[in-house]
């Protein structure tokens, strides 16, 4: 059954365009990495909004920006839809951006066509969803699952060199129209738009992905340390590059891992060396490695092989390897109850669905260790994301949206 109300497309679309100027890239992607200053300019500018309809504003200490509208009995957990608004340094305008502002067009259109609901809705922005400026990633939404901020985080560096506890601080004051709020509470259920970020659903032209739950994620941060020397004097019985090493590891891990295991995700990020003179031999080699799988025995197998390979080859050029794990999330799964309502919902809106895991990982994960969660996810165009040319129709915008306005009038039931 569906609710006689609609969103409007148009708003959403317009809203879509606007916060895409907040880090617009030349190439038409967003630079807008989680706690700078364009960050903070997304996050009053969606509060802005808020206030203007009167919704309430909060955040909380990990700085989750939450936007509430009230419900006949406010004591009842509320009901959460949204995603974050931080993007990848390269990425795409609708990343994140798309679940957070077609809940907040589920908001508008609830208060446009005067509907009460028995539960509060809140629209949630989660901290740090994306991990690249600041690792881990879900920071926001990990740490009010647990109810607590690592106490190591605050001194964790960016890749830009700023300190997570200033940059957190100085959120956090940028805000002063958001009521602080402790960190988590109870809630009935969380609903997430995503786009794909995936080819499957444009393949099958199927507008509307149900997913049934999220794939495991491993971050390994690899140091290698050798012996920086002069490249003109050194001879090669005297070399401990670091360098070699790590390439002739990385050449046999791209050789192996997903040739031989098409579940598998194996990606070098980022690689750094130190000290990065034309005319010396590498004191240090560093890099990236993301690891992904459905089963989580593949990702520990995976992370034995990695390390084994990255030994061997540091021995062979007598040199050191060190390994930090900075993040590491098994697979999730939504429940039953949660993917019947969207299905349902999307039957309501004659909206094709299939069901599907998300490659990718999102706050969803997170939440669904407190509270019953699922997603809805829209095809973005080749399955490209994590990429300026990230573009998903204005169709399927606005079919998520619409599926996610009859889910959140179903589920903000009494
Ligand atoms: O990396 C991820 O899976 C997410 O898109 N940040
Ligand atoms: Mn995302
Ligand atoms: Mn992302």
């Amino acid at each position: 059954m569906t609710a006689d109300i609609d969103i409007n497309g148009a708003r959403l679309l317009g809203r879509l365009d606007q916060f895409a100027e907040i880090g617009a890239t030349a190439r038409g992607g967003v630079n807008r990495q989680a706690l700078t200053e364009l960050d903070r300019e997304a996050r009053s500018l969606l509060a802005g909004l808020a206030a203007t309809r009167g919704f309430a504003v909060f955040q909380d200490p990990v700085a989750n920006l939450f936007i509430r509208r009230s419900g006949r009995d406010d004591r009842a957990p509320p009901l959460l839809i949204g995603s974050h608004l931080d993007s990848q340094p390269a990425g795409g305008r609708f990343d994140g951006a798309l679940g957070t502002l077609s809940a907040f067009e589920v908001l508008e259109s609830l208060e446009d066509a005067g509907i009460e609901t028995d539960r509060a809705i809140e629209v949630v922005a989660w901290t740090n969803e994306e991990g690249c400026r600041f690792a881990p990633g879900c920071m926001g939404s990990s740490a009010f699952s647990a109810r607590a901020i690592p106490a190591e985080w605050p001194d964790f560096v960016a890749t830009d060199g700023a300190v997570f506890g200033d940059e957190l601080r100085e959120t956090l004051e940028a805000l002063p129209q958001a009521a602080m709020r402790d960190l988590g509470m109870p809630v009935h259920a969380y609903l997430e738009v995503h786009i794909e970020q995936g080819p499957s659903l444009e393949k099958d032209d199927i507008p509307i992905g149900i997913v049934t739950g999220i794939q495991g994620t491993r971050w390994l941060q690899v140091n290698v340390s050798g012996q920086t020397a002069h490249a003109g004097t050194t001879a090669l019985s005297y070399r401990r590059d670091p360098l070699r090493a790590m390439i002739s590891a990385l050449d046999t891990l791209y050789s192996t891992v997903m040739p031989q295991d098409e579940s598998a995700r194996f990606t070098i990020g980022r690689i750094e060396v130190e000290p990065g003179a034309i005319n010396a031999i590498p004191a240090l080699a560093r890099c990236t490695i993301d690891i992904r799988h459905p089963d989580p025995l593949a990702i520990n197998r995976l992370n034995v092989t990695i390390e084994q390979c990255f030994r061997e080859r540091a021995e062979a050029q007598r040199c050191e390897v060190l390994f930090k794990r900075s993040f590491d999330m098994p697979p999730a799964t939504f429940p039953e109850k949660l993917l019947t309502v969207l299905e349902r919902a999307a039957e309501g809106t004659g909206l094709a669905t299939k069901r599907m895991v998300s490659g990718a990982f999102h706050d969803a994960l997170f939440v669904n260790r407190i509270a019953p969660s699922a997603m809805i996810f829209v095809p973005c165009r080749d399955g490209l994301s994590h990429n300026e040319a990230e573009y998903t129709a204005p169709g399927h915008v606005v079919s998520g949206a619409r599926l996610l306005l009859q889910s959140t009038i179903e589920l903000a039931k009494g």
